[in-house]
C-alpha cells in the first residue's frame, strides 16, 4: 500500500522565515532519499531542503516567493515500498549539520544508528552570503554541482534568479549555447568580429515607478536561448501569401461530426499539416537540414511536423510524426492529445525532437500575419493567422468578373535564405495555397 508522507521544513537553525527561492521537484517525480526538493533563502545564508525519503511526488504544497519555517509543509510524497516512515529532524540535529560547501547533502556513514538519521535529513547550508566574495557567482549547491558536472565556468554566466542568482537552467541555457554554436558559423560583421554591440544598457527600473520582478518560466528560459541563437544565426526571409480555403472550411464543419462524437475537433490545422506535406513533397528543400560543416543539405524522407503550442509556461514544440501516413482524423486526434500533453507539462523531451517543418497557428487568437522564428535545425516554418471572410475578385479578364466573398487565410512563410531562394518560397506558398483552395490536390 503507498503510503503518503507529509514533508515539512525542518529546523532551520535561528531563521523563523525564510523565501522559497527555489522548487526542484514537480508533481510526478520520483524523488531518491536526500533528493533537493526547494532551496531556501534568509538574509544570510541559502539551503537546500533534503527528501526524508524516496518516492514519488504527489502535491506541492509550495511555490516560489512563499515565506516557510520550521514545521511548513512542503509537499506530499507517497513513500516508496519499504520505506521507513520518515522522521522529522529535530532541532539538534539540524543545528550539527555540518554546513556543505560541496552540493551533496552529507550522506550518513552505513554503520549510523536507525534511530538517529537526522543528520541526513537537515538542510544543507550553503555559503553563507555574507561570507561569499563579490566576485563569487551566487548559486544554489545543486546547481554548483550541475555546473560542475557539465563543466560550466559559473563567473561567465548571467544570472538569471532573484538578486542575479544562477539557477539550473540558466547553466542549461549556457551549455547548450556553447554545445550548439560551433556548427553553425557566428554571422560576421565586416572585419571579421562576430558581433561588435554596446552592451546592454543596465536601468534601474524601480527609479521611475512601482516595479515587480515575475522570474521568467523554465520553458520560457530555455526556448528564449534557442530563439535568440536561431534568429542571429540564421538570415530569415518571410514570404506572406493567403489561401482560399472557403470550400475547405465547408468540408471541414460537414466531416466535424465525426470527431466531436469521438471526442476530438477537426480543426482546420489538422488540414494544415496534411497540405503542408503534400508541398514539402512538392518541394523537398523545405523538408531539410543544412549539414554541420554547411556544405550540403540533408533531404529527410520521412515527414514529422513539429506544432507550436502555446501553455501558461511558454512555448512548446511537440512533433508529429509521420504526418504524411496519417489521415485528417487521426492527425486531429493527435494534435489534440499533444496540446493536452503540452499544457499538462506531460510531453516528454523525445515528443519535440526530429521535427522537418514547422508550423505556427495564431488562427484561433487572431492576427494577419507575423514572422516566426525557424526552429533550428530546420529551415523553413509556417506562421498561419486567422482566416476572413472578404470580397476577392474572381474570374473575368475582360470585365465579366465580379467581387465574391471568400475566406482568406493568411500564411507567412519564414525560411533560411542560405538554403531556399525567394522564388522557391513564393512557389511554395503558391502551391500550398492551392493545395488548401483544393484539398483534393493532396490525394494526388
Ligand atoms: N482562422 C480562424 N479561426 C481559427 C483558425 C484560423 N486560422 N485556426 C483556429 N481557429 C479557430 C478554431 O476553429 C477554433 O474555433 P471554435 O472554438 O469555434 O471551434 C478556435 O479558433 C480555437 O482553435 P484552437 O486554437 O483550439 O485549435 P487549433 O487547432 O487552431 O490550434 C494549437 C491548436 C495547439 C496550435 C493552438 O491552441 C495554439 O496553442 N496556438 C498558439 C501557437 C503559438 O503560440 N504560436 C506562436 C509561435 S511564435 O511565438
Amino acid at each position: 500500500m503507498p503510503r503518503m508522507t507529509e514533508v515539512k521544513v525542518p529546523d532551520i537553525g535561528d531563521f523563523k522565515e525564510v523565501d522559497v527561492i527555489e522548487i526542484l521537484v514537480r508533481p510526478g517525480d520520483s524523488v531518491e532519499k536526500e533528493t533537493s526538493l526547494i532551496t531556501v533563502e534568509s538574509d544570510k545564508a541559502t539551503m537546500e531542503i533534503p527528501s526524508p525519503a524516496a518516492g514519488v511526488v504527489k502535491e506541492l504544497r509550495v511555490k516560489l516567493g512563499d515565506k516557510v519555517g520550521e514545521g511548513s509543509m512542503i509537499l506530499l510524497l507517497e513513500a516508496s515500498e519499504g520505506e521507513a516512515p520518515a522522521p522529522q529532524p529535530s532541532k539538534a540535529a539540524a543545528i550539527s549539520a555540518p554546513p556543505a560547501p560541496a552540493a551533496k547533502p552529507a550522506a550518513a556513514p552505513a554503520t549510523e544508528p536507525a534511530a538517529v538519521p537526522i543528520a541526513r535529513h537537515a538542510p544543507v547550508p550553503l555559503e553563507p552570503v555574507a561570507e561569499v566574495p563579490a566576485f563569487k557567482p551566487h548559486a544554489s549547491p545543486s546547481v554548483r554541482k550541475f555546473a560542475r558536472e557539465l563543466g560550466a565556468d559559473l563567473s561567465k554566466l548571467p544570472g538569471s534568479g532573484p538578486k542575479g542568482r544562477i539557477t539550473q537552467e540558466d547553466v542549461q541555457a549556457f551549455v547548450k549555447g556553447v554545445m550548439t554554436r560551433a556548427p553553425v558559423p557566428a554571422p560576421a560583421a565586416p572585419g571579421g568580429v562576430p558581433f561588435n554591440l554596446p552592451e546592454w544598457p543596465q536601468v534601474d527600473f524601480a527609479k521611475f515607478g512601482p516595479v515587480e520582478l515575475k522570474p521568467l518560466s523554465r520553458i520560457k528560459k530555455l526556448s528564449g536561448a534557442n530563439l535568440h541563437r536561431n534568429w542571429i544565426s540564421i538570415p530569415h526571409v518571410t514570404q506572406f501569401d493567403e489561401a482560399d480555403i472557403t470550400e475547405l472550411e465547408a468540408f471541414r464543419k460537414e466531416s466535424g461530426a465525426a470527431s466531436e462524437k469521438q471526442g476530438f475537433k477537426l480543426t482546420m490545422l489538422a488540414f494544415m499539416i496534411k497540405a503542408c506535406v503534400t508541398a514539402l513533397r512538392q518541394y523537398p528543400e523545405f523538408n531539410a537540414s543544412l549539414d554541420r560543416g554547411g556544405e550540403n543539405l540533408v533531404l529527410k524522407k520521412y515527414f514529422h511536423i513539429g506544432v507550436a503550442v502555446d501553455t501558461p509556461d511558454g512555448l512548446v514544440v511537440p512533433v508529429i510524426r509521420d504526418a504524411d501516413r496519417k489521415g485528417v482524423y487521426d492527425l486531429a486526434r493527435e494534435l489534440a492529445e499533444v496540446s493536452r500533453l503540452a499544457r499538462d507539462r506531460k510531453l516528454k523531451p523525445g515528443d519535440m525532437q526530429g521535427g522537418t517543418f514547422s508550423i505556427s497557428s495564431l488562427g484561433g487568437i487572431g492576427g494577419t500575419a507575423f514572422t516566426p522564428i525557424i526552429n533550428a535545425p530546420e529551415v523553413a516554418i509556417l506562421g498561419v493567422s486567422r482566416s476572413t471572410m472578404r470580397p476577392v475578385w474572381v474570374g473575368g479578364k475582360g470585365g465579366d468578373g465580379q467581387f465574391v466573398p471568400r475566406l482568406m487565410l493568411p500564411l507567412s512563410l519564414s525560411y533560411d535564405h542560405r538554403v531556399i531562394d525567394g522564388a522557391a518560397a513564393a512557389r511554395f506558398t503558391s502551391y500550398l495555397a492551392s493545395v488548401l483552395s483544393d484539398i483534393r490536390r493532396s490525394l494526388l
